[in-house]
């Protein structure tokens, strides 16, 4: 008898250890709702549910398919709480000879499978997630003697290896990339069609009742949950982006906005198909083919369609390949010795930038921000104030429902925090407000006035952004893609200079993260995940 874990972001018909089951031989599945992992960080409601809920209905699919399925639900009173307990007794119970896996999408997972051949004395194997399009080895390979790694060469190979969007041996368009047309920002008048929503059904509707139950004093809402939580409701989700957000998703990418009561606000010309492909409902060559056929019907434009295609066979795997190459080291790595801690309004939203508590609120309603929230709002005040990566790291893991390390991990530690000394990306995005004001309507109905960086009403993010510039010089200075920056800070009097210093220390006091204190809102969560939740 064989038996076959799969895990919450395993939820693919396709899985690898999934192709080896055979239903007639007695093989079965194994599936487990467990308390560490839905606390090992304080996971935002949300996604939890989106898990356990995805995770039911793909157990109900199998079953259906005639594969036998133990499934554990949390509130089983058997539930033993963790993956191991789980599979040691289901292996005892079964009388299993030998276990098979797919490769978990956490370093921690994977350190804990290592250990079950011994601690289990049965043969597990462990294949490689064939999910994604670049397997380690060739990762390895193209990495290799290079000191800092650039997405950009990888994704000319991934285009080649894929074929995708090429013509022959050279681009279509005759450009690698197209992401100098992809900054406008929105005008007032344009309005982002809303996302389709998936009402919950009986199963969701449960998995709702329980998670809030028992995870209530985690941060985030479970009202108005409408996530896709089946390859079904995912196929539909990537129809409707393709029909009616692709076509503008290159030109706004990097647009925000102010929240004006539209149903799109949030999400703008976005996918929203980040929970479906890390969870495994839908596979990254689908939704890139589903793109360029788009393209290639006259429905969508090129700069919307390879930007899209970049994200996908460029971002997303690159950072997979980086952290799978550089765990467990990687997330140690902190280049600024940032240790501030979280200010409180990460986790309240209290705050007066609006920039910030729009981000936030969103975040703590849907479980979703895009990606230059992610990166420019709350990643950029996380850099520039020095907040400690650790923190950051955590806290991007908990609150995102599409997040899972091995691509949360990359993109906050390397791309926003740049505490990888440039591993991932050749600098900062560090910024001032001037960027916000640039590419959204934030600015204008903020209480602070982003044109001024010292006076009482100042944008925070004026001297903040000064202050991380000065007090990481010797590090950055010589970095030529920071060049114009620095000649400008060099003509800076002494007083100006002191006249920033002041204002961000003052502004890191009012925040209460001047000295190491920790933050009462972030020690209030902490001190709940120590209560069990049932
Ligand atoms: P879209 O903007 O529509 O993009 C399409 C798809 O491209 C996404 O669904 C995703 O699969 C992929 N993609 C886009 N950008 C990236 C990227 N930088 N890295 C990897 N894949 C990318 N993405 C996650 O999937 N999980 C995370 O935990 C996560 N954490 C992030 C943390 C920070 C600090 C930052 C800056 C980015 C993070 N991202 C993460 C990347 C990106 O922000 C999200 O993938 C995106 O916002 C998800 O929304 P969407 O599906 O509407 O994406
Ligand atoms: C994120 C998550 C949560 C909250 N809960 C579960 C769970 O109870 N059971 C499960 O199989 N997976 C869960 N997950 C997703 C896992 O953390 C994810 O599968 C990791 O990537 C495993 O490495």
């Amino acid at each position: 008898m064989r038996l076959f874990p799969v895990f919450g972001d395993q939820l693919s018909h396709d899985l690898a250890s999934l192709r080896q089951l055979d239903p007639g031989t007695g093989d079965a599945v194994v599936m487990m709702e467990v308390m560490e992992e839905a606390t090992y960080v304080p996971h935002h409601p949300r996604k939890i549910a989106l898990i356990f809920s995805a995770m039911r209905h793909f157990a109900a699919e199998l079953e259906a398919r005639g594969v036998a399925v133990c499934y554990v639900p949390l509130d089983a009173p058997e539930n033993a709480g963790s993956f191991f307990a789980e599979v040691q007794r289901a292996a005892a119970e079964l009388g299993a000879e030998e276990i098979i896996t797919t490769w978990p999408g956490e370093y921690r997972v994977l350190a804990d499978l290592r250990s079950w051949e011994a601690d289990l004395g049965l043969p597990v194997h462990i294949l490689e997630d064939d999910r994604f399009l670049c397997p380690h080895a060739n990762f390895e390979r193209w990495a290799e003697g290079r000191k800092q790694l650039r997405m950009e060469f990888f994704y000319r190979d991934m285009r080649r290896r894929t074929g995708l969007l090429m013509d022959g041996d050279q681009p279509v368009g005759e450009q690698w990339n197209f992401d100098a047309d992809n900054r406008r920002k929105m005008p007032a008048a344009e309005t982002p069609p809303a996302a389709l929503s998936f009402e919950p059904d009986a199963t969701t509707q449960a998995v709702l009742a329980l998670v809030q139950e028992r995870f209530a004093g985690h941060f985030g809402s479970l009202e108005g949950f409408d996530f896709p939580v089946t390859r079904a409701q995912a196929l539909a989700g990537l129809a409707d982006f393709i029909e009616r957000r692709l076509p503008a998703f290159g030109d706004f990418q990097d647009a925000m906005r102010r929240p004006r009561g539209e149903a799109g606000d949030d999400t703008l010309y976005h996918s929203l198909l980040g929970t479906s492909l890390n969870l495994g409902l839908l596979g990254p060559m689908e939704v890139c083919a589903a793109a360029e056929a788009a393209f290639a019907a006259g429905k969508a434009p090129l700069n919307a369609v390879e930007g899209f295609i970049r994200q996908i066979i460029g971002w997303r795997e690159f950072v997979r390949g980086i952290y799978w190459l550089t765990m467990p080291g990687y997330a140690d790595r902190n280049t600024f010795n940032a240790d501030r801690p979280l200010p409180d309004f990460f986790w309240t939203g209290e705050t007066d930038m609006a920039c910030v508590r729009h981000a936030v609120e969103q975040t703590r309603d849907r479980a979703y921000a895009h990606h230059i929230q992610r990166l420019m709002v709350t990643g950029n005040l996380a850099l520039i104030a020095g907040l400690d990566p650790a923190a950051v790291n955590r806290w991007y893991l908990s609150v995102y429902a599409d997040a899972f390390e091995w691509v949360q991990l990359p993109n906050t530690h390397g791309m926003v925090l740049h505490a990888d000394g440039g591993y991932l990306g050749s600098k900062p995005y560090a910024a001032s407000g001037k960027y916000i004001d640039r590419m959204s309507d934030y600015c204008k109905g903020c209480r602070f006035d982003v044109k001024d960086s010292t006076g009482p009403d100042a944008c925070p993010l004026n001297a903040l952004y000064w202050h991380f510039l000065m007090e990481n010089e010797d590090r950055l200075a010589g970095n030529p893609r920071m060049g114009l920056v620095y000649r400008s800070l060099a003509k800076f009097s002494p007083e100006r200079r002191a006249e920033l210093r002041a204002k961000a220390a003052a502004t890191l006091g009012e925040w209460g993260i001047a000295e190491d204190a920790p933050s009462a809102a972030g020690a209030v969560l902490a001190d709940r995940q120590m209560e069990p939740s049932a």
